[in-house]
């Protein structure tokens, strides 16, 4: 990205009035936050990046928002923005979870406390960095092998329910390479299914959380392998992307493969309700409030927690889907 344009991004500033209502117990007036967001790649990620905006504009924080369109290195080069522009605190979304000790070390040396959100990162000196605010994508994977136990095994007797004999295949789209919810995903979902010997992954590959290659991933899928009995995949986008592929070959997604997805959104929540998809574990994009509030405190000389989880819930297709709450992505 040439620099004249890049600095443009940088400077756009969204400056927002601070209704007095909005003040809530913490002064958050006249705070500069810069956030380096990872892109669009999802509807979660702009779910993710409106609640962020929003939140400024109703806290009052100045807000120097940066996308930076899936590069690790335009998300550093923004946080070196921040830290010229002397920005009170540094928030920023990691893309993948290494790389990040020699411009962290830069924020620290320029006293600018930096939040974690969303995706964790993997450094040894954890002074480099205030506290974590994201989502237990350990227990995203664990909850989604725990429905897949429910599925496929007697809870009395610990047999497989299928008297096929033959494992359950399953075959996983992962997230992006290298971050960590791709990594914890997939981690959580192998240490719940190690208890049991009838499960096999038969395939796993990166679909990068986009719609798009979901859909390319599935068709080929498709192509190469049979007997396919379970997928399970790290976003609703992904997901979405596999039934079309499904539904191009007359497979009746939910029902001839069963179907587990992560994040909630609206479409995901549907298919759920219409049995294509049986189920669905929540991560919780709408971070901003949560962001602004910790902000404040850092701002402010406070300490915060080492590590906030947002709340979330899993759905399945056992449970009374009526009373769910529209997801607002
Ligand atoms: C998880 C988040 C992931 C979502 C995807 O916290 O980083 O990135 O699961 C998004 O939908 O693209």
């Amino acid at each position: 990205m040439e620099k004249s344009r890049f600095f443009c991004l940088i400077l756009t500033i969204s400056l927002c009035l601070l209704p007095s209502c909005a003040r809530k117990n913490v002064e958050t007036k006249g705070i500069i936050l810069g956030f380096s967001q990872i892109g669009a790649e999802s509807a979660w990620r702009n779910c993710n990046t409106r609640s962020v905006q929003e939140a400024a504009a109703g806290a009052g924080i100045q807000l120097l928002f940066f996308n930076a369109e899936q590069k690790q290195e335009n998300q550093i080069k923004a946080i070196r923005s921040f830290i010229a522009y002397q920005v009170d605190i540094i928030a920023f979304v990691p893309i993948v979870s290494d790389g990040w000790e020699n411009v962290l070390e830069e924020a620290k040396e320029a006293n600018i406390p930096v939040l974690i959100c969303d995706r964790e990162i993997n450094i040894q000196d954890e002074s480099l960095y205030a506290g974590y605010l994201g989502t237990n994508m350990l227990a995203q994977g664990r909850s989604s092998a725990e429905y897949l136990i429910k599925k496929f095994v007697n809870p009395e007797t610990g047999q497989f329910l299928e008297e096929s004999g033959k494992p359950v295949r399953i075959v996983e789209l992962r997230g992006t390479e290298g971050s960590s919810p791709a990594i914890m995903r997939a981690k959580g979902f192998r240490d719940i299914l190690a208890g049991y010997s009838g499960f096999e992954i038969i395939y796993s590959e990166s679909g990068d959380f986009l719609r798009s290659k979901g859909y390319e991933l599935m068709c080929n899928i498709l192509e190469e392998l049979d007997e396919i009995d379970v997928i399970y995949s790290h976003n609703d986008g992904m997901t979405l992307g596999a039934i079309d592929a499904m539904k191009e070959r007359g497979i009746k997604p939910g029902e001839d493969i069963i179907i587990i997805s992560i994040d909630a959104e609206q479409a995901a929540i549907d298919a759920l309700k219409r049995g294509e998809i049986n189920c669905v574990v929540e991560c919780n994009p709408k971070q901003g409030p949560d962001i602004m509030r910790l902000s404040a405190l850092l701002a402010g000389n406070e300490s915060i927690p080492r590590v906030i989880f947002m709340e979330e819930e899993v759905f399945t297709e056992w449970d009374d889907l009526s009373g769910i709450a529209p997801r607002g992505y």
